[in-house]
């Protein structure tokens, strides 16, 4: 059967060889974004070609913005599946229901279009397949949606009245290699620009530009194709000249110069300004001098190992999907380096080239991965996959080289990625053997390959830490080949919904072990798209028939970018700077974890707290530190405070100076020291309970005649009672297709969603009500002995509540405390404890101990699910809605406008309606957060196994006794 150009399995036809992008040179370009026409059909041929003609009646046509997606801008809708096809998996067929996007776009050239040389029109991407036709000529077809694509239109163009038209179908052979982990959302997503190439432009050019770490000097060598083309050796006629002013230099393509130069590293993205001048054109270029390879079984660049403090970046905005502007594709670099990250997996295929241009002007080190993954073909047990048949080798070499052409000239680019979850086969082996004969100065990638015969570094996803542990001891097994190669855990810590948890445990074995150099993080941002009803969509809001949920919302930063709790955990855990140590007489250790910078763009500064509130301040004078170096540095004799509060000293690294990613005095670096851990609020008691009218009093508390607290002083207080329930997180329902059953589905079988409490006693004794109860499940012999046992001294309320589990417990619990309604609070929440963001036992190492002020409604992390969220560990007091808690106990403390049982019913952020009553949760202890939802739960050190547990906690209606309102 004849194949149509959409199904066949070739990359395209007509278009011209890949060769570098740059943003900019001095020949005319005129961009063809904008309002274009629209027709959407359903079917890939439910019209004729004759709309390509010029003078076609556009009289029923809608509009579109290009760069686009349709089933954004209200035709159609989005898809979203994780691995699975969504059409049966008969390569390289796709469905006849195809739907399928005319657009056409009218454009004059300016009236100072150059009449010499000729034109290319390029495409820097459609998903996923486009026909073009200029002024009814067709010019070709190509797939490969994020890659780019050009054409010479020289012959075609007219001064005015040109017509361009793109027809574009959804499903076609390169859907099959493109089964990324995302929405699917066809359209001309980037840019459309009209590029004049005059007599005598620079053709394809090659950036070579390395580092000798010994010598210090840089070399350069620009090979171009003067004419766009190369010989044998992908050499070339050198007739255009090379120039770098601060670097004296003025050479002929093709010829190499040595010189001293800064070089570029991701933490000094040192970058020289050059120009590549033929007759005809200048094109600037933004030289960074590095050289990468494996020595010693590491990745070293410029010659020394690098530590990835990485993410996975999918392009992805709330409103317009991949389709990305310059400014938040900067907002994007700008929170990473905020947030210490340093260095991106542009997962799954090759970003926007702007993005890459901002990637070595502020500093990341880039794996860049082609646009190639075939992950639904697992699910037919790898049968027909395309990287393993020779039919599509074409394609696959295709997409390699249009990555590599367009993104060689940049410095951050040092590992090419072959792409993601292929499985196996000799189409991989074939691109690898192209990229490596065509530029061998970077690391190929493939995490797909367990042998990596193909790569030059082992890489894995979600390794536990015993693995991780195991591959840097070199006790992993495998090939003897592999054994030798660096080791990088490519996606880690799956950052949906709450968490990742144990990511500090991770990062001890990257630092510990040479051989793990580093990870990324799966991944930066939540994909939820804005929508009327739900706020944000995920899988299946659509009506989509197959789907995988809210598996899409699974990232560092929520939908709009704001940065979640996990983010601002990564940037503790891989703070570049390690501060240790301290209390009284003792020193700072200072260790500088960069792998290139000094310490000389920070400052330091100390701070001493009594019970949070600052009470003096220095700054630190640390000796010139070099990387992997250690300083040790002296606090001051501790300042003079009232005796018997808890002091500590808060030591923090921050910019020095502006620079080009963070202002003056940001914070890079911290940690804290308790100094004296401070005097116990006193147990108070003394007082008797009387038992009138059915009611309990005792000082100021009214309970009922069951032993249930009604208010304090007047002030309502709702359901005192123990709780052991959390609205699962993501990471507590693990994964659908692992066969053990998740936390949360042990929890919901066990009935920790449900448990029933029993009255067992109300003993009235001298200076004490308590109340025995015995919580349990229905169903179950398990269950929780609770005595709450309460005291006052007239004006306080003591609680001491003492837990005991009867029976044998297998299932951690997802919480223990107390919680109980404040019905009508309102106003700011002020505590002593950690903050100022959530935490939990495996995430908390972000969480700085101070006096913090907040509202119940910022409390809350809105996670694009709702789940469980919004913990502050270490309460040592804390005042919301007229209540003072005060506790040496040091619990969890939550506060929320609806319940757990209306956290967990919830679907969407819109089905959260805040009611009157402000619920607050006293955890002794929760269960860890883990990364389960892909990867490995809770450590055993971070599970809550049901053990004896006491907490006591002191309640009273008096307002705040002198603790300033300190901020930090
Ligand atoms: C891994 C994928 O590479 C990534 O695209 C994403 O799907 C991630 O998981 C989970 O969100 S594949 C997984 C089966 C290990």
């Amino acid at each position: 059967m004849d194949l149509r150009h959409h199904e066949d399995f070739g990359p395209g036809t007509g278009s011209l060889p890949p060769r570098a992008w740059y943003a900019a040179s001095d020949a005319a370009a005129l961009s063809l974004n904008g309002t274009w026409r629209f027709r959407l059909s359903a079917t890939a041929d439910a019209e004729d070609e004759s709309f390509a003609a010029p003078g076609h009646d556009r009289a029923t046509w809608g509009e579109i913005t290009v760069p686009g997606h349709w089933v954004l801008q209200g035709h159609g809708s989005p898809h979203y599946t994780n691995q699975l096809y969504p059409f049966p998996v008969d390569p390289p067929r796709v469905p006849t229901d195809n739907p399928t996007g005319d657009h056409l776009r009218t454009f004059d050239l300016p009236s100072d279009w150059p009449a010499s040389g000729t034109t290319v029109l390029r495409f820097d991407g459609v998903e996923s397949c486009a026909r073009v036709w200029l002024n009814g000529t067709e010019l070709g077809d190509f797939k490969g949606s994020r890659l780019p694509h050009e054409f010479d239109v020289g012959a075609l163009l007219r001064p005015q009245g040109n017509v361009l038209a793109v027809r574009v179908h959804q499903w076609s052979s390169g859907s099959y290699l493109e089964d990324q982990d995302q929405w699917w959302l066809p359209g001309i997503f980037r840019d459309v620009t009209l590029l004049h190439r005059p007599e005598d432009c620079v053709g394809a050019h090659f950036v070579h530009a390395s580092y000798d770490h010994r010598a210090g000097t840089g070399t350069l060598r620009v090979d171009a194709d003067t004419q766009g083309r190369a010989d044998a050796q992908g050499r070339t006629d050198a007739q255009g000249r090379v120039t770098v002013a601060e670097l004296g230099i003025d050479v002929a393509t093709g010829e190499a110069v040595t010189v001293p130069v800064e070089p570029w590293t991701a933490e000094t993205p040192r970058l020289y300004d050059g120009v590549l001048a033929t007759a005809g054109e200048r094109i600037p270029l933004r030289i960074g001098f590095r050289t990468v390879a494996v020595e010693d079984g590491l990745i070293k660049v410029n010659g020394r190992p690098l530590l990835f403090r990485g993410v996975n970046r999918h392009e992805f905005h709330p409103r317009t999907g991949r389709a990305l502007d310059l400014a938040t594709m900067r907002a994007d670099i700008l929170l990473m380096k905020r947030h210490n990250i340093n260095a991106v997996r542009t997962s799954h295929y090759p970003p926007h080239p702007a993005f890459l241009d901002l990637c070595d002007e502020l500093g990341l080190w880039v794996i860049d991965e082609c646009d190639l993954e075939t992950h639904g073909f697992q699910a037919i047990r790898w049968r027909g996959n395309p990287v393993d048949d020779d039919r599509w080798t074409p394609a696959l070499l295709d997409r390699a080289a249009r990555m590599v052409e367009r993104d060689k000239n940049h410095p951050s680019v040092v590992i090419w990625s072959l792409g993601n979850e292929c499985g196996t086969g000799r189409g991989l082996t074939a691109m690898a053997e192209w990229i490596r004969a065509r530029d061998d100065s970077r690391l190929l990638h493939y995490e797909g390959d367990r042998s990596c015969a193909d790569t030059g570094m082992y890489a894995r996803m979600y390794a536990d830490h015993a693995e991780v542990e195991r591959i840097g001891r070199g006790e992993d097994e495998g090939p003897e080949r592999r054994r030798q190669l660096p080791f990088v855990l490519c996606e880690y810590g799956h950052a949906m919904g709450n968490g990742p948890g144990g990511l500090s445990e991770y990062q001890r074995l990257f630092e510990t072990y040479e051989r793990i150099q580093g990870g990324f993080i799966w991944e930066w941002i939540d994909h939820g798209l804005a929508h009327p009803s739900y706020e944000y969509a995920y899988g299946g809001d659509f009506g989509e028939e197959l789907h995988d949920g809210n598996f899409v919302c699974d990232g560092l930063v929520l939908p709009d970018r704001t940065p979640s709790p996990g983010l601002v955990e990564y940037k503790k855990v891989i703070e570049p700077v390690r501060i240790e140590g301290g209390g009284h007489e003792g020193a700072v250790q200072i260790t500088n974890l960069y792998d290139f910078a000094t310490l000389d763009h920070l400052s330091f500064t100390w701070s001493y707290e009594r019970d949070g509130v600052r009470v003096a301040d220095g700054t630190l004078a640390v000796p010139a530190t070099g990387p992997g170096e250690r300083a040790e540095v002296k606090l001051p004799s501790a300042p003079r405070c009232d005796p018997g509060g808890e002091t500590q000293w808060t030591v923090r690294a921050v910019l020095a100076w502006d620079t080009a990613w963070a202002e003056r005095g940001h914070v890079v670096a911290w940690a804290q020291f308790t100094d004296e851990s401070g005097v116990s609020p006193a147990v108070v008691g003394g007082t008797a309970p009387v038992r009138d009218e059915g009611r309990i009093a005792l000082g100021p508390a009214l309970f009922d005649a069951r032993g249930t607290l009604l208010a304090l002083d007047g002030l309502e207080i709702e359901d005192l009672r123990l709780d052991v329930w959390r609205a699962p997180t993501d990471n507590d329902n693990g994964m659908p297709w692992r066969p053990e059953p998740s936390p949360a589905a042990r929890w919901r079988a066990l009935g920790l969603d449900r448990m029933q409490h029993r009255l067992d006693a109300v003993e009235l004794a001298e200076d004490a009500l308590v109340v025995r109860t015995r919580v349990a499940p229905a169903a179950s012999d398990l269950g929780l002995r609770v005595a709450y046992r309460w005291q006052s001294d007239g004006s306080r309320l003591l609680l001491a509540l003492e837990v005991e589990p009867e029976g044998e417990w297998s299932v951690p619990l997802p919480r223990v405390g107390i919680r109980f309604g404040l019905p009508g609070a309102s106003g700011p929440v002020r505590w002593f404890g950690g903050g100022p963001g959530e935490a939990y036992p495996d995430t908390r190492a972000a969480s700085m101990t101070g006096v913090w002020e907040s509202d119940v409604d910022a409390m809350q992390t809105p996670y694009v699910r709702p789940q469980e969220n919004g913990a502050r560990p270490g309460l040592r007091w804390a005042e919301i809605g007229g209540l003072r808690i005060d506790t040496g106990d040091r619990p969890w403390f939550t506060a929320r406008r609806w319940t757990t049982e209306q956290l967990d019913a919830a679907r969407h952020r819109t089905d959260l309606t805040p009611g009157d009553t402000v619920w607050v949760n006293l955890d002794i202890d929760q269960q860890g957060i883990g990364t389960g939802s892909c990867g490995p739960g809770a450590l055993p050190e971070h599970q809550l196994h049901a053990r004896p547990e006491r907490l006591e906690v002191t309640f009273s209606t008096a307002v705040t006794r002198g603790n300033g309102a300190a901020r930090h």
